[in-house]
């Protein structure tokens, strides 16, 4: 047998290792202190009142300080300035969950483009095509009826007009008991497509693992989070062995460029056509990404979900909720029975 040596691959890798635990300890830290910071200018309400408000004030501390770990984890790897994102990252990785006076709470950051946009089936008031057959393929793929993308079409575009035969506008939604209105704009939240004809609660629960709800403008589906699933939508025909064989030939650091993903040979038939289409659909970066906090306190727990854009290597949160109703079941899976998350 060959004896191990160390060459300087070995050093590079694991300075590279040293580096991310280094960023990692240092976030710790960050949050450590952000969570102490916030225990201190609450120190004083501690010794006057173990109260309700207080236990909720405590626990959108500790939430406002996972926001700041996530942040600070996102920022870290734009500043690192590579190109592309995948789940060899950082950010990505599980983290522990942090002991906190008086608590627990376990961030997990995921990226939001790892699942397809309902909103990009409008843009700019048109239809676009694209996301419309993509959109329509995902359905196939599901065995739901494509005719459902005509009522989120109505529910997304300006106008009054029902799309197809199946279509609803406002004519259909103020004749319901209650009575309400067609949106016409992009979904706020996953939960409102609870409101488009068709889209029952089951319905929902089926679609929850493959899209999800982002502003209009985001339409790239980042190649290096793809599920199988997703991907066997993308490719009508694909079987699903080969759909795994080809996510599990993702290097290790993600594909570089989408051209490097299309390279490989089940996209060899598609036409130039199709290819164009993808092309215009996937990345190989993102820009949103989704934080969920499990945060425990006394006898409280909730899980609060999070929307992060990243730009020009700025973070902001565009949109949050409390105790989301529809959790991807892999997140669900990861952080234990949603049902039981429950506020006393
Ligand atoms: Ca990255
Ligand atoms: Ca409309």
């Amino acid at each position: 047998m060959t004896p191990f040596k160390l060459t300087p691959k070995h050093v590079q890798a694991r300075s590279s290792q040293r580096g991310v635990a280094l960023i990692t300890m240092m976030l710790i830290a960050a949050l450590a202190t952000t969570l102490v910071l916030a225990m201190i200018g609450r120190q004083s309400r501690l010794q006057a009142e173990i109260g309700a408000q207080f236990q909720q004030d405590q626990i959108a501390e500790y939430d406002r300080g996972a926001e700041y770990f996530a942040m600070a984890a996102l920022k870290a790897d734009s500043d690192d300035g590579n190109k592309t994102d995948h789940p060899n990252e950082y950010w990505a990785q599980p983290f522990p969950a942090f002991p906190v006076p008086g608590g627990v709470i376990a961030p997990t950051v995921r990226d939001a483009q790892a699942r397809f946009n309902l909103n990009s089936l409008i843009k700019n008031n048109q239809v676009d095509p694209v996301s419309l057959r993509f959109f329509k393929q995902l359905l196939e793929q599901l065995a739901i009826p494509v005719e459902l993308t005509d009522s989120l079409v109505d529910w997304l575009d300006e106008d009054s007009l029902p799309t197809g035969s199946s279509g609803a506008e406002d004519d259909f939604y103020l004749r319901q008991n209650p009575a309400y209105r067609c949106a016409n704009r992009s979904l706020s939240t996953f939960s409102e497509l609870r409101l488009v004809k068709g889209f029952s609660s089951d319905l929902l629960r089926q679609l929850a693992p493959y899209v999800t709800v982002l502003p209009s403008s985001a339409r790239s589906l980042n190649v290096n989070f793809l599920s199988p699933g997703l991907l066997e939508a993308m490719v009508p025909g694909l079987s699903p062995n080969n759909a795994l064989e080809l996510l599990q030939r993702r290097p290790a650091d993600g594909w570089e460029s989408v051209e490097q993903f299309l390279d490989n040979p089940v996209f060899a038939s598609a036409t130039p056509e199709v290819r164009a289409g993808l092309q215009q659909l996937l990345s190989v970066d993102s820009q949103y990404f989704e934080l969920y906090t499990r945060i425990r306190f006394g006898k409280r727990e909730r899980l609060q979900w999070s929307l992060l854009s990243r730009k020009d290597g700025q973070l902001k949160m565009i949109a949050s909720e409390r105790n989301p109703l529809w959790v991807p079941d892999n997140e669900a899976a990861a952080m234990g029975n949603t049902e039981s998350d429950k506020e006393e």
